[in-house]
C-alpha cells in the first residue's frame, strides 16, 4: 500500500473485514409480507377540523376525507398495506340503523375477501360503543376489526387521532388480534367492543370498560392481558347477512317524578322493546308499572338496564319482580348497549325467555 494510503490502512482493513457481514445482511430473509388493512371512514372528530390549534373542543366533526386521514399518518405504511374507503361522513350522534346495516354489510364483504387481513373503522366517539357492539354481534370473521375515534380534531395541539389510528392499524394487522371480537383502540388501550363505553366527554382518556381493557398498544406492538368471555363474531348466532332491517327499540330514562308519558309515546311509535335506563338497579317507578303492563300485553318487551355511569349490574327479581311482569334484564349492559343487543336479538325471536338467554350470553 503506497504512502498516500498508509493513514487509511486500519479503516480500510476494518471495512474489508465488515463487508462480508454487510453482504450477509443483504442475504437476510426478505422483509415479512405486510398485512392488507382496509380503513372504512365514517366521520366523527377523528375527521374533524377546528379553526385553530387551541380549539380542542370547538370544531366541526366529519370534515376530513379518508385520504387525508391516511396522509396525516405516513407511518401506517410501516405497519400494513393500507387503503381507505369513505363509507359515510357524519358525526356519530346522527348514525341511524340504516347506517349501521350499511357499514356492517361492507365490513362483511371485506372480511370475506382473501385480499383483506384486517379492517379499521374510523368513527365518531359519541356512538362508537354502539357500532362496535353491533359489529361484534353480527360479523362472522376471525379477522381483526378495530373501531377507532379521537377526542380532539387533527387540527388541535396534542391531537390524539393520529396515534389512535396508528394503534388501530397496528392491531388490525396483528395476527394475535384475531378471534378476540371487535376491538376499540383509544388512548393506547385495546378495549372490547362489547364492554367499552365513553365515560368522559372532554378528555383523551375517555373510553372505559367496567371490566378493564383487553390490552395495550405501545409503539405499534399489542400487549394482551385478558380475553372476552361473552359470545361474539364467529360464536354469535346472529349474522349481518341474515339481517335486512333492525326493529325499533327506544330508551326511557328513569328519574325522580317520572311518569308514563315517554313509555306510552314509544309504544305508540311502534317500539318492539323499551329499554328502561333505570335508576340504581335498573328500577322502575311504581306509578309507571301499570302502563308497562299494558305495553307488555301489546307485545312490547321491557328490558331493565341501569343508568349509573360506572357500569350497572341488573339481576332478575332483585328489587323488581321481573318474573311476575315478564320483563328482561340487561345484566351489565348500559342502556345504549342494551338497545343494540335488543334490536339484533329481536330479528330472531320475540320470546322473552329467549331474549333473557341472549342477554346472559352476549
Ligand atoms: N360529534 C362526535 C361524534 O361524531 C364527535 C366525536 O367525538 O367523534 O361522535
Amino acid at each position: 500500500m503506497n504512502n498516500l494510503l498508509q493513514p487509511f490502512a486500519p479503516a480500510a482493513l476494518a471495512l474489508l473485514l465488515l463487508l462480508p457481514l454487510g453482504a450477509q445482511a443483504t442475504e437476510a430473509e426478505p422483509a415479512a409480507k405486510l398485512a392488507n388493512v382496509v380503513i372504512l371512514a365514517t366521520g366523527g372528530t377523528i375527521a374533524g377540523a377546528g379553526a385553530s390549534a387551541a380549539n380542542s373542543a370547538t370544531y366541526t366533526a366529519a370534515k376530513v376525507p379518508v385520504e387525508q386521514l391516511l396522509a396525516s399518518v405516513p407511518q401506517l405504511s410501516n405497519l400494513a398495506n393500507v387503503r381507505g374507503e369513505q363509507v359515510m361522513q357524519i358525526a356519530s350522534e346522527s348514525i341511524s340503523n340504516d347506517n349501521l346495516l350499511q357499514l356492517g354489510k361492507r365490513v362483511a364483504e371485506l372480511a370475506a375477501s382473501p385480499e383483506v387481513d384486517g379492517i379499521v373503522i374510523t368513527h365518531g366517539t359519541d356512538t362508537l360503543e354502539e357500532t362496535a357492539f353491533f359489529l361484534t354481534l353480527v360479523e362472522h370473521t376471525e379477522k381483526p376489526i378495530v373501531v377507532v375515534g379521537s377526542m380532539r380534531p387533527g387540527t388541535a395541539m396534542s391531537a390524539d387521532g393520529m396515534l389512535n389510528l396508528y394503534n388501530a392499524v397496528a392491531v388490525a394487522s396483528d395476527p394475535s388480534a384475531r378471534g378476540k371480537g371487535v376491538l376499540v383502540t383509544m388512548n393506547d388501550e385495546i378495549q372490547s367492543g362489547r364492554d367499552v363505553s365513553k365515560s368522559v366527554n372532554i378528555k383523551t382518556e375517555a373510553f372505559k370498560s367496567p371490566w378493564g381493557p383487553l390490552g395495550m398498544v405501545v409503539e405499534g406492538k399489542s400487549y394482551w392481558f385478558r380475553l372476552p368471555v361473552k359470545r361474539h363474531t364467529m360464536n354469535s348466532e346472529f349474522d349481518i347477512k341474515n339481517i335486512r332491517s333492525l326493529p325499533r327499540v327506544d330508551i326511557a330514562y328513569g328519574y325522580g317524578n317520572v311518569d308514563d308519558t315517554a313509555y306510552k309515546a314509544f309504544g305508540q311509535a311502534g317500539a318492539k322493546a323499551i329499554i328502561q335506563a333505570g335508576t340504581g338497579n335498573g328500577s322502575v317507578a311504581a306509578r309507571v308499572v301499570p302502563s308497562l303492563q299494558e305495553l307488555r300485553k301489546d307485545g312490547v318487551h321491557i328490558i331493565r338496564s341501569s343508568h349509573v355511569n360506572q357500569g350497572g349490574f341488573v339481576l332478575r327479581n332483585a328489587e323488581q319482580p321481573d318474573d311476575k311482569y315478564d320483563w328482561v334484564v340487561a345484566h351489565d349492559l348500559n342502556p345504549q348497549k342494551a338497545r343494540i343487543l335488543a334490536e339484533v336479538a329481536l330479528t330472531s325471536t320475540q320470546d322473552s325467555k329467549e331474549l333473557q338467554r341472549i342477554f346472559w350470553e352476549y
